[in-house]
């Protein structure tokens, strides 16, 4: 099995997930826009994981996938209704509006042709995320997990979201909640070896 990342990117969640798991895989780092990457995924992003003679990608359904290939680890709720809603909720969330909000701020110029607008494009990244925080750090409050009372693929997903957080001009800290989170997520045995195989980490 080949992890395909770009060290510090949402391809950090299926890594962690992966040490968490005692995984045999092999983590290969990418270079943006690398042609021979593009001939493997032709979307040119990170997470993809080559695995017998197949290419999956898209991080949510990646965690999907190692979490179903694994049932015993149990990494996606107890298969109540309950708590798969309560797991795909939150991945939708994080995925499909935290991790986009991003977007405006690391490449202001895709989303506008006028040199002129970059930092107004980046402001308005800024704000969203920044509301998107607020939402999370409210439900992070006075709570370990993001989902229910054990670790799922929802908090190893959230992990990268709030390191990008340290990018921002906005402290992270402001977030007490998120930042705490945060720091106690560092210090697990499975994110630290993800974190210092990608190279964000000293060991
Ligand atoms: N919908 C995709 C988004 C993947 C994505 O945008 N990944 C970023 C890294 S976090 C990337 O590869 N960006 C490179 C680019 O946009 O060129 C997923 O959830 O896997």
């Amino acid at each position: 099995m080949k992890l395909y990342y770009f060290p510090g990117s949402c391809a950090l969640a299926p890594h962690i997930v992966l040490e968490w798991l005692g995984a045999d895989f092999e983590p290969e780092r990418i270079v943006k826009g690398d042609p021979d990457y593009l001939k493997i995924n032709p979307l040119g992003v990170v997470p993809a994981i080559h695995y017998e003679g197949r290419l999956y990608t898209q991080a949510d359904a990646i965690l999907h996938w190692l979490s179903a290939s694994n049932p015993d680890a149990q990494l996606a709720g107890d298969s109540t209704p309950e708590s798969e809603y309560e797991i795909n909720n939150w991945m939708a969330f994080l995925t499909g509006d935290l991790h986009p909000a991003f977007f405006p701020f690391f490449n202001p110029q895709r989303y506008t042709t006028d040199p002129e607008g970059l930092d107004q494009v980046k402001a308005a990244g800024e704000a969203l995320v920044a509301k998107f925080y607020d939402h999370l750090d409210a439900h992070l409050a006075n709570r370990e997990y993001m989902v229910g009372e054990k670790r799922s693929i929802v908090d190893a997903y959230a992990i990268p979201m709030l390191r990008w957080g340290r990018l921002l001009p906005k402290p992270l800290r402001e977030y007490p909640n998120l930042n705490a989170y945060l720091e106690r997520w560092e210090q697990d045995e499975g994110v630290r070896r993800a974190m210092i195989e990608q190279g964000l980490v000293k060991a």
